[in-house]
This record gives structure tokens, C-alpha cells and sequence, in this order.
């Protein structure tokens, strides 16, 4: 009995500092890395999306549609990467756009992550249905609240 409550004694406590030693691991440098990678996968992905909207290349629902989803999957994941020490000026040297005022609106910055995340989730249901017009103006929203983020919290 003594030895089963000390094993989860143990074990409760390795958890608890491995969850503390990964927490103070991540480098500032290594945040904006990660974050930047999954912006670059939606911006793959959007990139044609927005050709086909404009007219610039054939719409093919299909192709649409799958990368509407491939979006929405990854929309969530950069937002963990927004950490203390990742701004510009606080970076030293790696290179950000994200601006610093981002911690002290981090109310309007989730709001607007969440606007986008709801965005997305929109886009991807309705790419599905092969609607041209429908599928253009869910991504137009979702590119307006791309460009709102940008414009308030990007070094443009
Ligand atoms: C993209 C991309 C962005 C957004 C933005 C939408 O494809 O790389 O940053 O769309 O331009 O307004």
C-alpha cells in the first residue's frame, strides 16, 4: 500500500514538473517559428482559394472546399505561439511583425482570433455545398478578418 501511494505520489509529481519544465522550455524564438508555420499552411492553402474567388484561375469546388477545411483544421494553432518575449523589440533579432500592443488588448486579440476560428468553421461548411457565391463571400470574411488582425496588431 505504501509503495502504490508513493508511486502516484511520484508519478503525479513528475507530471506536475514536466508540465513546469515544458512551460519554461519554449523559447521566444521557437514560439514565433511555430506560429509562423501554421500561418504559412493556411496562407498555402488560402492563396488558391483567393485565385479562384477573384476569377484568376477556374473554381473548382472540389479543390475549394478542401482547402477551406485544411484552413479551418489549422486556424486554432498559431495562438499558443503569441507568448511573452515573442514581439517586435522583444524578440532580439528574430524577425517578427507581431507588434507588442497585441499583451495589453489581449481581450480584443482573443475576440478576434475567435471571430476568425467562427469564420473559418463557416468557410469550410459552406465550400462543401459547390455554391460559387457562397463560398466566395464566406472567404471574403475570412480574409477581412485576417486583414483586421493585421492591420491593428502586424508591422505592416
Ligand atoms: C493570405 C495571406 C494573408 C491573408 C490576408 C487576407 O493569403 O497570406 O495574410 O490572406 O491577405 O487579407
Amino acid at each position: 500500500m505504501r509503495m502504490i501511494k508513493g508511486s502516484v505520489i511520484a508519478s503525479v509529481l513528475a507530471t506536475a514538473l514536466s508540465t513546469a519544465a515544458i512551460a519554461q522550455e519554449i523559447e521566444p524564438a521557437d514560439a514565433i517559428d511555430y506560429r509562423q508555420s501554421a500561418f504559412s499552411v493556411m496562407a498555402w492553402h488560402f492563396g488558391p482559394m483567393g485565385q479562384m474567388a477573384q476569377g484568376k484561375i477556374d473554381y473548382d469546388a472540389e479543390e475549394f472546399a478542401s482547402r477551406a477545411q485544411t484552413v479551418n483544421a489549422v486556424a486554432g494553432l498559431p495562438w499558443e505561439g503569441f507568448i511573452d518575449g515573442s514581439y517586435m523589440g522583444d524578440a532580439h533579432g528574430v524577425d517578427t511583425d507581431a507588434l507588442a500592443k497585441i499583451t495589453d488588448n489581449l481581450d480584443d486579440f482573443q475576440e478576434r482570433k475567435d471571430t476568425f476560428m467562427g469564420n473559418t468553421a463557416t468557410l469550410a461548411e459552406v465550400a462543401q455545398d459547390g455554391d460559387f457565391d457562397a463560398s466566395r463571400r464566406a472567404f471574403a470574411a475570412v480574409a477581412n478578418s485576417c486583414k483586421g488582425c493585421h492591420d491593428n496588431y502586424r508591422d505592416n
